[in-house]
């Protein structure tokens, strides 16, 4: 007889799983020094724009293709799409989830490393901003000390996978994601009772348009889509895991939701507290490893805020990161027979080893450069600007136009009559966003992010 496919105990355990996946550096990171950098409240409206109109029914295209396929991508693309043209495209989404997972380990993996220099009072005794770049300097250029933390890191969430889809993720989502709203909540309050914390806010409140640049917008739809999960397997995959007798829109909204409110909630933090010692989280990439260790040099409480900031940043990367490594093992479970630990070992030990030029690429690598960018450039430039936004399109593809919407609209109200009938303009909503509004956006903006890199 063989073994029931993998699912989620509850809603709330899917939801939170979801979440847990959706929430990550890109959120905690990326999105406050792009609004630093790109007009504020400008860039935010911006970014909601996308999220209403690109990023939220992508995302509900790739949760529903995978809860009514019942499968792992590329199998599920093969069911709806019909051939093999539709299941390789499932299948690259794969292949994206696991490049993703390769990279953004070695990532995470510097955050591990932070927080044991938060922890071992390393990141408050600055006396100077020289002083923070020597240290992240030497830090970042020591081959060892960013392997070890990118083996560390895999090595933590490999253990969670190896449990399983109940025992493992959504246990493992049910007690992270609210310990990881404690510890945003106690950095929003923190940053809000700081000197200057005013200015902050009016910094990010204050709509500066002419920062509102074509570059900006192909930056707005990629954090849409890299934030949601979008197009690297992981919706798909979770979504194959829900029960189709749950109410699938209901329990996608407050995701997205809780995705928005985090990236909202971490801008206020990073900004009220880079303000507060007159700074401005302007610097790109480098505001956590480089500004935020001189505001905790600077502010009183320091050490404990500098641990409080890297346990966040890491609980958001740990959850994110099993959720780009699931795709590849439910592939190889489903389509292939392997048993799960024998899946998890292959996946985990694949993106370690193809994660590590990219932990070398600040250390032995940094000089092997292509047009200036480095292996770590590259891979990510690969993922978020191509595969990434390809995948979201497929998807969007697949459910408004080959399966077509008639027949995606009946699979998305299954669970849910009661609910369309309350709010009829739903419908109308979903058939505008996946036959035209998400499919032709994304072309666009993907057309002019290739164009605009010649
Ligand atoms: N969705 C994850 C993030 O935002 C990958 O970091």
């Amino acid at each position: 007889m063989t073994k029931a496919r993998e699912s989620w105990g509850s809603k709330l355990g899917f939801i939170l799983a979801v979440a847990g996946s959706a929430i990550g550096l890109a959120n905690i990171w990326r999105f406050p020094y792009m609004v630093g950098s790109y007009g504020g409240a400008a860039f935010i409206i911006l970014y909601l724009l996308c999220l209403l109109l690109i990023g939220f029914p992508a995302f509900m295209a790739e949760t529903l293709i995978g809860r009514t396929a019942q499968m792992s991508p590329g199998a599920a693309f093969r069911k709806l799409g019909g051939n093999r043209t539709w299941e390789n495209m499932g299948k690259m989404t794969i292949v994206t989830g696991f490049i993703v997972s390769s990279f953004y380990s070695a990532v995470a993996g510097w955050i591990l490393g932070y927080l044991v220099e938060a922890l071992l009072g390393r990141l408050t005794g600055f006396e100077t901003t020289d002083q923070v770049t020597a240290h992240y300097t030497a830090l970042m250029q020591h081959p060892l000390w960013g392997v070890s933390f990118h083996l560390l890191f895999i090595l933590l969430c490999g253990a969670v996978l190896y449990l399983g889809v109940r025992a493992g993720i959504e246990r493992c989502s049910k007690w992270m994601m609210p310990l990881l709203f404690i510890v945003l909540f106690y950095l929003v309050i923190t940053g809000l009772m700081m000197p200057n914390a005013g200015a902050g806010l009016r910094f990010l409140l204050t709509p500066d348009w002419t920062a509102i640049t074509p570059t900006a917008v192909v930056l707005a739809l990629g954090q849409a889509f890299f934030t949601l999960s979008v197009g690297q397997g992981t919706l798909v995959t979770y979504g194959s895991y829900f029960s189709p007798k749950e109410n699938l829109v209901q329990s996608c909204f407050p995701i997205v939701l809780m995705d928005t409110c985090v990236s909202l909630l971490s801008a206020v933090a990073v900004f009220t507290i880079v303000f507060s010692v007159g700074m401005e989280p302007n610097s790109g990439p480098g505001l956590i490893f480089q500004t935020l260790p001189w505001v905790f040099s600077q502010v009183s409480g320091g050490y404990f805020l500098a641990i409080m900031f890297f346990v966040l940043v890491l609980l958001a990367a740990l959850t994110s990161e099993i959720s780009v490594l699931e795709p590849v093992i439910a592939y190889l479970v489903d389509e292939h027979g392997w048993k799960r630990k024998r899946a998890v070992l292959a996946a985990a030990s694949g993106a370690f080893l193809l994660g590590v030029p990219s932990a070398l690429s600040y250390s032995v690598l940094r000089n092997f450069t292509l047009w200036d960018k480095t292996f770590l450039d590259w891979i990510e430039l690969l993922a978020s600007s191509l595969l990434i936004p390809l995948g979201g399109l497929f998807a969007v593809l697949l459910v408004g136009w080959k399966w077509g919407f008639v027949n995606a609209f009946v699979s998305l109200k299954s669970g849910s009559d009661a609910f369309f009938k309350r709010y009829p303009w739903l419908e109308n909503y979903f058939w505008f966003c996946f036959k035209f509004s998400a499919p032709i956006l994304i072309v666009i903006v993907f057309l002019h992010a290739i164009y605009s890199s010649f």
